[in-house]
């Protein structure tokens, strides 16, 4: 029988977690594909085997370079779960795209797999300290602005594409103004013809030098450098040459090797995640990775802040339970103490963010946590500043415990908050699917 070798399945197997990656993986099988057969295949097909035994094949690899499924949990006839464990010699140091090739490749394409989803992965600290991981992480971000802690309060620039660059600097500037300190391009505003980088990134950062001389703040434009690694390259020295002090990327379409290239060059300024596409790999419930998995992966790769979810915003799955789990897991694996070396990432909340619903994310990822919103900010009914405004009015208002929006209603009266008042009363300040 293909896949019969012992070596790829030993349940309750003691190893040695220091020596091994452990992968979490759920899949449903594809009759007449037998669980049994695929407790077996998944390790081989995604390390030393094949379908069929190779005279090639020796002992020593065998025994010392399989992958083993160590646990594994039959939840239906259809449905398993298993943990596989990948001895540390496989994978090649500081290398996401062969990590992800080696334990997310093939395996996928099985045709004796309806489903497969990795839910979680371990990673040895040798392994882990192997990448350079964030420069800057939570603390630095706080550094670089000069604060204590969270939340920051972010937003988008919009409409998402079309503004020229004298009308995005100054959405940017008013947004400032009315006190927000985290400005980002959209996720698709890179340098077309109605916005060229160079000319936005100059403006804007005038823009941001104003608001220091005026305001005596420090504050934030990530700008999106996302593209082929040479124009990448070129727009991050641009950036650093005109005194940016963010780099943004869309790190699931760049990919493993743009992101890892970039921070790489040591440009000494924090990189902004943005997760856009992430929704095509992380969503299904029974198919593809979960968020926490490439949260851990971009903090391997060293992005400073990354984007993983709000709970109430308009991302998601719409149902609180998962949503909460999908977050919580991922900021979990973003901030926790045991990875290896590695400085802690900034969550990044974002989508659908706006006055009726801020509170209630403040609440549930406090205190590290940028909150970013550009429909709520953008679409208040007098301006981006006023916008502003109400997104501080109303982050006050959660500090004391003011959360719903008849409550807001009444605080923002009671306290001559005219910004957060006119927000609730005339916009929906707050995404509902
Ligand atoms: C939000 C946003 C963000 C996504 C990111 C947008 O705008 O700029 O890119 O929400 O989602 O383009 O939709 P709004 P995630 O504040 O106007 O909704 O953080 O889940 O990747
Ligand atoms: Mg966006």
């Amino acid at each position: 029988m293909s896949y019969s070798d012992e070596e790829f399945f030993q349940p309750g197997l003691d190893f040695d977690s220091e020596k091994f990656v452990v992968v979490d993986f759920d899949f449903h099988r594809n009759p007449p594909a037998s669980l049994e057969r695929i407790y077996r295949e998944i390790p081989a097909e995604s390390s030393i085997g094949t379908w069929q035994k190779v005279h090639t094949m020796t002992d020593f690899i065998l025994k010392n370079l399989s992958a083993r499924t160590v646990y594994a949990k039959k939840i239906d006839a259809d449905f398993a779960q298993i943990k596989v464990a990948y001895p540390i010699t496989l994978f090649e140091p500081n290398n996401l795209p062969q990590m992800f090739s080696l334990f997310a490749g093939n395996v996928y394409g099985m045709n004796t797999v309806s489903y497969l989803r990795i839910t979680d992965v371990q990673i040895p600290d040798e392994l882990v300290n192997s990448y350079p991981g964030p420069e800057f992480g939570v603390q630095g971000i706080y550094d670089v602005l000069g604060l204590k802690k969270g939340p920051i309060l972010g937003s988008i620039i919009k409409p998402k594409l079309g503004s020229p660059p004298d009308i995005h600097a100054n959405t940017a500037y008013s947004t400032w103004k009315g006190g927000i300190t985290w400005i980002k391009d959209d996720e698709p505003m890179t340098n077309q013809d109605f916005c060229p980088f160079e000319d936005r990134i100059t403006k804007v950062l005038e823009y941001a030098d104003q608001i220091k001389s005026e305001q005596g703040r420090q504050v934030i434009y990530a700008c999106n450098i996302t593209g082929p690694i040479d124009k990448m390259l070129k727009r991050a020295e641009f950036v650093v040459d005109h005194g940016g002090k963010c780099l943004m990327m869309d790190v699931i379409t760049v990919g493993w090797a743009g992101v890892q290239f970039i921070r790489e060059q040591g440009f000494n300024l924090p990189i902004h995640a943005h997760r856009a596409m992430h929704g095509a790999i992380t969503k299904h419930r029974k198919h593809g990775i979960h968020m926490r998995v490439i949260a851990k992966a971009f903090r391997l790769a060293g992005v400073d802040g990354i984007h993983t979810g709000t709970i109430y915003g308009k991302m998601g799955y719409g149902e609180l339970k998962a949503d909460e789990e999908e977050v919580y897991g991922s900021n979990e694996a973003l901030l926790s103490d045991q990875f290896g070396n590695l400085k802690p990432v900034m969550p990044i909340a974002s989508g659908g963010v706006g006055v009726k619903n801020i509170g209630k994310i403040i609440n549930a990822l406090k205190p590290h946590v940028v909150i970013t919103a550009g429909g709520g900010v953008h679409g208040h009914p007098n301006g981006s500043e006023a916008g502003a405004t109400s997104m501080v009015q109303a982050m006050e208002a959660a500090f004391e415990d003011v959360v719903e929006a008849d409550d807001l209603l009444n605080w923002a009266k009671e306290n001559n908050k005219t910004e957060l008042h006119h927000a609730l009363d005339t916009v929906a300040a707050g995404y509902s699917s």
